[in-house]
């Protein structure tokens, strides 16, 4: 039995060493990718127990992957090694500023892009008690979309939670009428949504982060997060809506991964049943670890590192 079940695409990742063009950069560091593995691994070292779901193909990106997931202690038994299609794999450029780093996917036509509802058969979810889910996998293809669906539907049918962090890759998708309409469709099957301000934007066409939230509320949605940077997040259900101030961090190093620590910290603790405010405070905290390391998921902490640090 699992705590959390999670699916996606991890990839290997290329980062940067040294600032600059990617097309100029000659050294780089390999890491994995992946929104929905960064939250499982979060989860995973914060001391709960994970199924993550993927496929990998039959290649050296493939098996570090592997290894890499197993390592963090995630349950890797149902990710699939597909002996017909690679791995897929993203550079990252290393940007010393704070700004966001520029992303060059090679993953069309990967190995976890040929998922489907058959990999997440309902008996696993019906040993777990909550399904993580992002925007990612139904922009990755028909059967990953389908998945999307399935997993979401079957997971609140048997009785379990599902959270929903929205990561917008416009690139990924046709277009931004069909992301808009599939992302919203697939929110509106969670208990929890968890987008950023202009995410919710461009997906709702409202412009606050009360408009955001009664988007959602009003399609069935029971609480909505929505991530404000470093400001924050405001918090809102059917009864009561309040903003939790962000966490001061000393030097941002990079960005990405940021909401991916703020969604492990909030499932986090909205399965200890914690009350919200302390539910926000802690994806705040983990977001600000999240954004003072270069990897997107190695600042993740430890359960021991986040109570020390909440505590300080
Ligand atoms: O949230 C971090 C992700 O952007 C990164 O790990 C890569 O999942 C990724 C994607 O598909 O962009």
């Amino acid at each position: 039995t699992f705590d959390v079940i999670a699916f996606g695409e991890t990839m290997a990742m290329m980062v940067a060493d040294d600032p600059g063009e990617l097309a100029e950069v000659t050294r780089f560091t390999k890491r994995i990718a992946g929104a929905d593995n960064n939250v499982a691994i979060g989860l995973a070292r914060l001391g709960l127990t994970v199924g993550w779901v993927s496929r990998v193909g039959d290649d050296s990106f493939g098996r570090f992957i592997r290894q890499t997931l197993a390592s963090e202690g995630l349950d890797v038994s149902r990710l699939s090694t597909d002996e017909r299609h690679p791995t897929g794999f993203q550079l990252k450029s290393r940007r010393d500023d704070g700004g966001d780093p520029a992303v060059e996917y090679f993953r069309r036509g990967s190995a976890a892009s040929h998922m489907g509802p058959e990999d997440v058969p309902e008996s696993l979810l019906s040993s777990a008690r909550h399904l993580h889910c992002t925007g990612i996998p139904p922009a990755l293809g028909e059967g990953p979309l389908a998945l999307s669906e399935h997993a979401m539907k079957t997971m609140r049918r048997v009785g379990g939670s599902v959270s929903f962090d929205p990561n917008l890759r416009p690139s990924l998708w046709k277009d931004r009428e069909t992301m808009r309409h599939h992302l919203n469709r697939l929110a509106s099957l969670a208990d929890v949504v968890l987008p950023g301000l202009s995410e919710g934007e461009i997906l709702t066409g409202e412009s606050t982060p009360q408009g955001v939230a009664e988007f959602y509320l009003s399609r069935g949605v029971r609480e909505v997060v929505i991530k404000l940077g470093p400001e924050g997040a405001w918090y809102q259900n059917d009864s009561t809506g309040f903003m939790v101030p962000g966490v001061k961090v000393d030097r941002v190093v990079d960005t990405v991964g940021a909401g991916d620590g703020f969604a492990t910290g909030f499932v986090s603790a909205w399965l200890e049943g914690l009350p919200a405010e302390q539910c926000v405070a802690r994806a705040n905290q983990i977001g600000a670890f999240a954004v003072q390391v270069s990897g997107d998921m190695e600042g993740l902490p430890t359960r021991d590192a986040l109570e020390r640090a909440m505590a300080s």
